[in-house]
């Protein structure tokens, strides 16, 4: 059957009557697949909804990630019944997903918004702080027993350089000697980069719900004052440290240049949206956070960056079984830049904290 067709079958199983019009493919993520669907209503106007295919080679247990989405946006609308949070259709007999085969879909309404791959305008980069951080607060409270792991170890950084050497020991593209200077680089840092991993297990950094994923893409702003409305994909929301949110977040946000870009020397922290980001996230998390978490959180930046470069590497070696490439280089090109990106994290660093350090005081205040 295809794709056209496909969908429309989809939208009837959750109960969506209307007169079909198309479907457009949203370019949004690396994992899962994700369509518009175009509806018109009787009254002749258009109404569009999000239909996913969830990756079920990255989620192993796509039933028990939609029940851990459910529970969280549960919590947050008892909290915040006012606040925008992802609705889920339901099939007739009250299922939030169809499973047929490999495939796993899943329908929310559409949302009109903008989103950002790239960010130059500060207060935007700070509302996104905030909702990050807002978002992570507004789960302080919710028991993290609750969840299951939706991808086990996901930011085990000592589990991914195992991954990694693994995938170099397998060569199953037959790669591996084309990048040893990639290996090289990566196994150097390893000790630096699994510090909050080492800390965890210590039980020295606190445990919390984390989103896990945070691509300002990952927010939805509004499409006149580019105000931050919702927190979208939380298909990782889990057990997880704060420097996962945040270090996430900067790797993304505050590159230079975007995360697969092939002009890797122009990878590199810019300071000031660091500092705006950094501003919006703390003036929310704060309050609430250990002296270990604030110590740590400018190195988690520089921990994110390289725990993803030993994730793209390892399945550049594997020959493209996770992530969605548009390339055969893709997932080369992509550690490549993530590599000139933790480099520069390296040496900036001590400027890092003292910005981290600054907003910490300011927000006591
Ligand atoms: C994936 O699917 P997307 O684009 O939201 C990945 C993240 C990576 C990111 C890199 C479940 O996120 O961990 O940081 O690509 N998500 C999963 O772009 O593996
Ligand atoms: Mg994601």
């Amino acid at each position: 059957m295809d794709l056209r067709q496909k969908l429309l079958e989809v939208s009837r199983g959750f109960r969506i009557d209307y007169e079909y019009l198309g479907y457009e493919t949203i370019q949004m993520g690396n994992v899962n697949h994700t369509y518009k669907v175009n509806f018109l209503l009787p009254d002749g106007n258009p109404k569009s909804f999000l239909i996913q295919n969830v990756n079920t080679y990255a989620f192993r247990n796509p039933v028990g990630l939609m029940e851990n989405i459910d529970k969280v946006t549960e919590h947050i609308r008892a909290k915040k019944p006012d606040q925008l949070t992802l609705h889920f259709h339901h099939t007739p007999d009250r299922k939030t997903y169809i499973a047929d085969g490999d495939n796993f879909w899943r329908m929310t309404n559409y949302v009109p918004s903008v989103t950002f791959n790239s960010v130059s305008d500060l207060n935007v980069v700070r509302s996104a702080g905030e909702a990050f951080g807002e978002f992570q607060m507004d789960l302080a409270d919710f028991d993290s027993g609750e969840l299951m792991e939706t991808i086990p170890a996901f930011h085990n950084t000592r589990k991914r350089y195992e991954n990694l050497l693994e995938a170099i020991a397998r060569d199953r593209a037959g790669r591996a000697a084309s990048v040893q200077e990639e290996i090289g680089y990566l196994l150097s840092v390893q000790e630096l980069a699994c510090t909050l991993t080492d800390l965890q297990e210590r039980g020295e950094l606190p445990l919390r719900v984390t989103h896990n994923d945070t691509k300002i893409n990952n927010v939805l702003f509004h499409p006149g004052d580019c105000s931050a409305m919702i927190v979208i994909d939380l298909d990782t929301v889990m057990p997880g440290l704060m420097g996962h949110d945040f270090g996430d977040a900067i790797r993304f946000a505050a590159n230079y240049v975007e995360e697969d870009c092939p002009e890797y020397e122009k990878a590199g922290v810019n300071l000031e949206v660091f500092r705006a980001f950094a501003e919006g996230f703390l003036s929310k998390t704060a309050a609430a956070m250990t002296k270990k978490e604030v110590d740590t959180l400018a190195l988690s930046c520089f921990v994110l960056t390289a725990e993803l470069a030993t994730r793209f590497l390892a399945d550049y070696l594997d020959g493209d079984l996770y992530f969605k490439v548009k390339s055969p280089e893709h997932n080369l090109i992509r550690t490549r830049c993530q590599i000139a990106l933790a480099k520069d994290m390296q040496k900036k660093l001590p400027q890092m904290e003292k910005i981290v350090f600054d907003c910490v005081s300011a927000a006591k205040k």
